[in-house]
């Protein structure tokens, strides 16, 4: 079989991923391993590891923290014990080196790659769980494994793992330290999440219910009772705009805010001007018969369009000169909601021929790869925005 045609997407440290690999190996089939970003994605991760945390909750609580006191420590190890200890009294049988015999089988990758998880987590909280006194047939059987060939020659070494796992405990311990309220569709919690991306920071996302808001929102945000909100060590910080220069502040890598403070301060009016248009965007959300009408709020979009054009384009350093800064992910949310909203409603606004400047840099910001991987898709957006609507309508 050609490499192209199987594909393979792990997670290398995972036991799930390792008994595939190993299967695959053992078999002499070609594959392409695709690795996959645990953090990228946080909403499908969380979705996923729900999953993974109610079958391995004992391991996976290892992995992520410390433990609290030795009591804690204790009761994870005696759980995992327990589990150990069928396996040690149930499956063994003194003839046979392996579960499938004199080779290995099914069982013994789905067994090995708990146990070469196990033995990773040992090292990492220093810890002794598959003890050889406690577990003679099971200490005895993991070792005959570890030095079937194929598998010697695919393990993951201990200390790769260790490595790994001390970079997971620090992004969690990141994660909640900051939480992230918004919702997924819109602009103003799509600057906060380019933000942080760009910065390489992980956080919680919190996906908020238009209609049926948290209360940890409403407390976050008694004054707007809006999205996005940041929490961080568990205060909160409201506008979108403002948290971007908050993140800005106490992260400084990637800097989005100018340092010259006329820049800055250029910088800042941009910002300020990319909120003045919402209010003449918001109006070409809603279905206009008119037409008279629509033309009329084309015209005054438009108007903001042509002073962005002309006025803050000229200068190379803003709207995507040759980073991202405050500018762009102010405007550049703005206009994808724009884009959107054209698309939705079949209207043209943002033509090229009379904004060329504006249509080209739009087009940089929105293909830079930070934005591509995380603007949200154009086709989800406006199917979740008529329904949106619908609902808004059915309300009012
Ligand atoms: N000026 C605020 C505006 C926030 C805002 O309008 N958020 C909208 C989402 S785009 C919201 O939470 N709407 C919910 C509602 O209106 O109840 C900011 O920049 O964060």
């Amino acid at each position: 079989m050609e490499e192209a045609d199987l594909k393979l997407y792990t997670l290398w440290y995972n036991p799930y991923s390792m008994s595939v690999v190993w299967a695959l190996k053992l078999k002499g089939i070609a594959f392409e391993n695709i690795e996959e970003d645990r953090f990228n994605k946080v909403l499908n991760f969380y979705n996923n590891t729900t999953l993974f945390i109610r079958k391995h909750q004992c391991l996976f609580i290892w992995w992520k923290t410390n433990f609290a006191d030795d009591e804690e420590k204790k009761k994870a190890i005696e759980k995992v014990q327990e589990q150990l200890k069928v396996v040690e009294d149930q499956c063994f049988s003194d003839e046979k080196n392996f579960f499938g015999g004199d080779t290995i089988n099914m069982v013994d990758l789905a067994f090995g790659s708990v146990l070469k998880f196990i033995e990773a987590l040992e090292e990492f909280n220093d810890l002794k769980v598959i003890e050889p006194g406690k577990f003679h047939h099971l200490h005895s059987w993991f070792n005959d494994f570890k030095d079937v060939q194929v598998i010697k020659e695919n393990l993951n070494p201990n200390d790769q793992m260790v490595a790994y796992f001390k970079v997971v405990k620090e992004k969690y311990q990141t994660m909640a330290e900051l939480k992230l309220h918004g919702f997924w569709y819109s602009p103003l919690t799509l600057r906060v999440i380019l933000t942080l991306k760009l910065k390489g920071i992980t956080y919680e996302y919190i996906e908020e219910d238009r209609f049926n808001k948290s209360p940890q929102l409403l407390e976050y945000n008694p004054v707007h009772k809006l999205t996005p909100v940041l929490v961080h060590h568990g205060k909160s910080i409201c506008e979108s705009m403002i948290i971007v220069e908050y993140v800005d502040e106490v992260w400084p890598q990637n800097p989005l805010v100018p340092h010259d403070p006329y820049d800055r301060a250029q910088a800042r009016f941009w910002v300020a001007y990319a909120d003045q248009m919402i209010p003449a965007v918001k109006p070409l959300f809603h279905i206009i018969t008119d037409d008279e009408v629509r033309e009329k709020a084309i015209e005054r979009v438009q108007k903001h369009l042509k002073v962005i054009d002309n006025q803050c384009l000229i200068d190379q350093k803003f709207f995507n000169g040759d980073h991202i800064n405050i500018v762009d992910i102010a405007l550049g949310s703005v206009i994808k909601f724009l884009v959107t909203i054209e698309d939705l409603n079949q209207l043209k606004v943002m033509e090229a021929h009379k904004f060329p400047h504006l249509y080209s840099r739009f087009s940089n910001f929105k293909n830079s790869p930070i934005v591509k991987e995380n603007i949200p898709n154009s086709e989800k957006l406006i199917a979740c925005i008529k329904l949106m609507r619908e609902k808004m309508y059915a309300h009012s």
